[in-house]
């Protein structure tokens, strides 16, 4: 069996290597050989220090993830970092990589630390519904002061070891083999006869109790509002930090960590970190291989193509804009030399990268400009069959093995690589907005697209640091984001008001209700991309009511809500409810009352039914992808763990027999798929359906 921990003397300095590719999570066998290593260094007479480094890429990103929810096996990581603390050789941490989570509290034990220049560390924790809790609660606030401390913990980035504040931590940044530099400095605290510095006795973070004070009370403030629970539990160890002593605060620390873990929220956030990497792997792909990209090329003059654009430049290809007429060639230049000009106020990138940018940028008013283009993104929304005569274009002007890759939404793949001698080259892209921010993509392939492209455009997309998630034919997330707003359009049309469902879905943890996202998005954009997407035989029309009342959105002045200029003076108006009232009364509707709760179960329940129709019409491969693409271009609260984790948490047989009382209603929309009965049948949930 391969060693986890690899124990080797180097001149009376034990050298205790983590071996557990590839981010040496800390996992049962690597904790085992952390002691074991420990044991034998304390044991041998030669060794006077001892030297903790990781192997390969990093130093620990964290506890073994997948091991939480399981019995725990000794040691324990907080057990660990304590032996490690109470060593009686001075043990030195030497971190390259990402120290992350656990990684980090074992940094954090260790008596001395020294750090790669390119290291970064943090307590990411709270972004899986969890706390430091080997420790880190305790000991960064010792070291770092409150304020540092909880930025970490309540932020959950990583910090670079060179940032302003981090060097409280470490006792030298070095550039150069790391290991040899680790063991020199070991070396040095032998020969100074320098013994362990253990950061349970430290409370330079504490000197001034005004400041923690302060802090912790402020932050409070911060969070109560917050439906996460990991937060405010947060707060409430470092304030035990500052006021326990360091074994009392470790106790309190330990059994806040497990009301945490035990959690639902930190079962979802768990869920949705390996549905993010799941969502990537693309089985069907066996010889594909990625093509090289050097020059993408953009068609289009509209905000999307700009954005692409910019986001390309930023990763240093270079691109061709083209559009097909001088004026819209000219705005697309100056509109993409803007969003360079913002990306340099808002410290994105520095003026001289700009520039240099800018140098790798070209426009043209005619297609024929792609023809040196490795990828060729077409981010223009125009009917099918106008989308095909583009298609037919740049077949005769790429070159061979040239990606096509229709990036405005709604298109019907298989129709595009039609219209070209090369079908296999031919894919979709579903981008979401913002395009900077957001951290999925949906790749739709056609009947024929080839194992490359997809290699390809899997490449394409985790270089700008986006999670691929694969569609067939069709998009995912537009489907259940029509089902989403039909289901609240029906209880807003059965009795319910607009301001109530926004209302109980933003205490469901969305950002905004969905007449709130209408409203920004704007009427006539958000209806014609719902078009039919959504089966009903019915759809209710008092958005048309209002629309014919010169409401279209915030853009407009008024929507569902009154926009005096700007977001914040946001307000509900009562000649909304007057119109809605007055649709039903023509339609003989009969208006009845909806709790929140039962609003969000019917919004989650015609979500997850829509995702099961996508499963099994195979335009989503796994319950995990959909909910990946409701997190990250919808705003779903990823502590719900997106919708199909919601349901199972829900209860699949319940929702299923839920679903079949509204169908009494409306049976197309939603009688519930057969995967509800299939999986209720045989006692299992959506998650079963996530393989590899
Ligand atoms: C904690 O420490 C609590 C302590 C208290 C205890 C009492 N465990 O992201 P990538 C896998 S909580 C298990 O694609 P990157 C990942 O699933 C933890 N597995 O790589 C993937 O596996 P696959 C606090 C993990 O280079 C593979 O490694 N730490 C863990 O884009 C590669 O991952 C964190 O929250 C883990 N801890 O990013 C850090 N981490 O190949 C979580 C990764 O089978 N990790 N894997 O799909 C990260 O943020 C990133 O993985 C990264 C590397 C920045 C370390």
């Amino acid at each position: 069996m391969v060693q986890a921990v690899l124990f080797e003397i180097e001149d009376n300095v034990a050298v205790l290597t983590i071996k557990s590719p590839p981010v040496n999570a800390l996992s049962h066998a690597v904790r085992s050989g952390i002691v074991d290593g420990l044991d034998r260094a304390l044991g041998d007479d030669d060794v006077k220090a001892v030297v903790l480094i990781g192997g390969g890429r990093t130093f620990p990103a964290g506890a073994d993830i997948r091991e939480f929810g399981h019995p725990v096996q000794d040691p324990w990581l907080p057990e660990v970092c304590n032996r490690l603390e109470m060593a009686s050789k001075p043990v030195v941490a030497a971190v390259h990589g990402t120290a992350l989570g656990g990684g980090f509290e074992v940094v954090l034990a260790a008596h001395y630390r020294i750090a790669d220049k390119d290291a970064r560390f943090g307590l990411p924790e709270v972004t899986l519904g969890i706390l430091p809790g080997a420790g880190g609660t305790q000991r960064a606030p010792r070291l770092a002061g409150a304020k540092f401390a909880l930025d970490m913990m309540l932020t959950g980035r990583p910090v670079p070891v060179t940032a302003p504040g981090a060097k409280v931590f470490f006792d030298a940044v070095v550039d150069g083999d790391l290991r040899k530099e680790a063991v020199a400095f070991a070396q040095n605290l032998i020969s100074e006869g320098k013994g362990p510095r253990r950061t349970r006795d430290q409370r330079i973070g504490f000197e001034d109790p005004h400041a923690y004070q302060n802090e912790v009370t402020n932050r409070y403030r911060m969070v109560a509002r917050q439906q996460e629970y990991a937060p405010e539990q947060i707060i409430r160890c470092v304030e035990a930090a500052a006021l326990l002593p360091f074994d009392q605060g470790l106790a309190f620390e330990r059994s806040s960590f497990q009301d945490c873990l035990e959690t639902s929220q930190s079962a979802a956030l768990r869920h949705a970190f390996f549905a993010e990497r799941r969502a990537g792997k693309f089985p069907e792909l066996k010889t594909g291989q990625a093509r090289e990209l050097n020059t993408i090329g953009v068609i289009g003059a509209g905000g999307l193509a700009a954005s692409v654009a910019v986001i390309c430049l930023q990763e240093g290809w270079h691109v061709v804009a083209a559009t097909t007429t001088v004026r819209a060639a000219e705005h697309a230049a100056s509109e993409i030399s803007k969003l360079l000009g913002g990306a340099v106020m808002r410290k994105h990138m520095t003026q001289t990268e700009a520039d240099e940018a800018l140098a790798r940028f070209t426009t043209a008013s005619d297609l024929v400009a792609l023809s040196e283009a490795d990828m060729i993104l077409d981010c223009t929304i125009r009917p099918p069959s106008a989308k095909r005569d583009v298609f037919t274009q740049l077949d005769a002007i790429a070159k061979e093995g040239a990606v096509l890759v229709d990036a405005g939404a709604h298109s019907k793949v298989n129709l595009l690589a039609q219209a070209t001698g090369a079908p296999g080259d031919v894919v979709a892209l579903h981008l979401y907005a913002p395009l900077r921010v957001s951290k999925v993509a949906e790749i739709v392939l056609g009947g024929n697209t080839s194992e490359d492209t997809v290699a390809t455009v899997i490449s394409f997309l985790r270089k700008l640091d986006k999670f691929p998630v694969r569609a067939k034919n069709e998009q995912i997330g537009p489907r259940i984001l029509a089902a989403y707003r039909l289901a609240a359009d029906y209880i807003v049309e059965a009795g319910g008001t607009p301001y109530l469902v926004d209302q109980a879905m933003r205490g469901f943890g969305m950002n905004l209700g969905p007449y709130q996202a209408l409203d920004y998005e704007g009427f006539e954009a958000s209806l014609s991309a719902q078009g039919s997407a959504c089966r009903a035989s019915h759809q209710p029309d008092f958005v048309g009511r209002l629309q014919a009342a010169g409401r279209n959105g915030a853009r407009s002045g008024k929507g569902f809500y009154l926009y005096e200029g700007k977001p914040a003076s946001v307000q509900q108006d009562p000649e909304v409810i007057e119109l809605i009232r007055a649709y039903r009364e023509e339609n003989g509707i009969d208006p009845r009352g909806f709790s929140e709760d039962a609003i969000r179960y019917r919004c989650l329940a015609a979500m997850a039914n829509e995702g099961a129709r996508l499963l099994r019409e195979g335009v989503a491969r796994r319950p995990s992808d959909i909910d990946t693409v409701m997190i990250h271009a919808f705003g779903f609260p990823r502590w719900q763990g997106g919708p199909m984790k919601a349901a199972d948490n829900a209860g699949l047989l319940h929702m299923k027999v839920e679903l079949e009382r509204f169908a009494r209603e409306e049976p197309k929309f939603w009688t519930p798929d057969r995967i509800f009965d299939h999986l209720a049948k045989n006692g299992k949930v959506f998650d079963d359906l996530n393989t590899q």
